[in-house]
């Protein structure tokens, strides 16, 4: 029996994975780092600070802490001034119908994103209201894939993880729902996301019945 929904934020709800790539890829373009596809895949659901270290690579030993964080705040920067730009027009295909659906049917609702800006992102999109509980990164303390965030959504919904659904479009973020005990849902393509129990292409795709309905393993 599922009693609530559990979602990511970017590249699940939001059309914001695009925006957080192209401000990493800029800051790589001025540190003459290299940056390709496989490296841009590798950066969905990984926080603010291990994204860095990513994009750094091989290279991240020759910068000091304070120079890191530097580079940090220079890329976030970047990102809000985009965010702040945008309203519900940036939401992916089939999300608002999803959330509307799921109030419907009587489920709660949390978002567990790594993204420190979410509140505002919530905001900027016209989404927050659907939400009963919005979970804390900082306060989750692990990133992805560690389960620590969606444990914390759980347990602010006051819902047993067994009887949550969470929803995502990175690797990590499906490790890290399994890992919390959750059923998963990936959003994206098979390749990257084989680990989920169910892989659609977008929320537009998802029937929101058959999946209350379904048997799961
Ligand atoms: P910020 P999600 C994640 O959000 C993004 O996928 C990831 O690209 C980003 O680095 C991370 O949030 C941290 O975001 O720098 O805004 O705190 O997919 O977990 O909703
Ligand atoms: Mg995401």
């Amino acid at each position: 029996h599922c009693a609530a929904l559990i979602f990511d934020l970017d590249g699940v709800l939001a059309d914001t994975a695009s925006l957080h790539l192209a401000a990493w890829r800029e800051l790589a373009d001025e540190l003459g780092l290299p940056f390709d596809a496989t490296l841009a895949e590798r950066l969905k659901g990984v926080d603010r600070r291990g994204s860095l270290e990513l994009v750094l690579g091989a290279r991240a030993r020759e910068f000091s802490e304070a120079q890191k964080q530097t580079l940090a705040e220079r890329k976030n920067q970047r990102y809000v001034q985009q965010i702040a730009q945008l309203d519900g027009g940036a939401l992916l295909p089939g999300a608002q119908a999803t959330l509307l659906a799921a109030r419907a049917a009587g489920l709660k609702l949390a978002l567990a994103s790594a993204s420190r800006n979410a509140p505002q992102l919530l905001r900027s999109l016209g989404i927050a209201g659907y939400f009963d509980f919005i979970a804390d990164p900082v306060r989750a303390g692990a990133a992805k894939p560690s389960p620590a965030i969606f444990l914390e959504a759980a347990a602010g919904l006051g819902v047993a993880p067994q009887a949550c659904i969470g929803i995502e479009d990175s690797a990590a973020g499906i490790a890290a729902i399994r890992a919390a005990g959750m059923r998963s849902v990936g959003i994206g393509c098979m390749a990257v996301l084989g680990a989920a129990d169910v892989v659609v292409g977008s929320l537009a795709e998802l029937d929101l019945e058959s999946i209350l309905a379904r048997k799961w393993p």
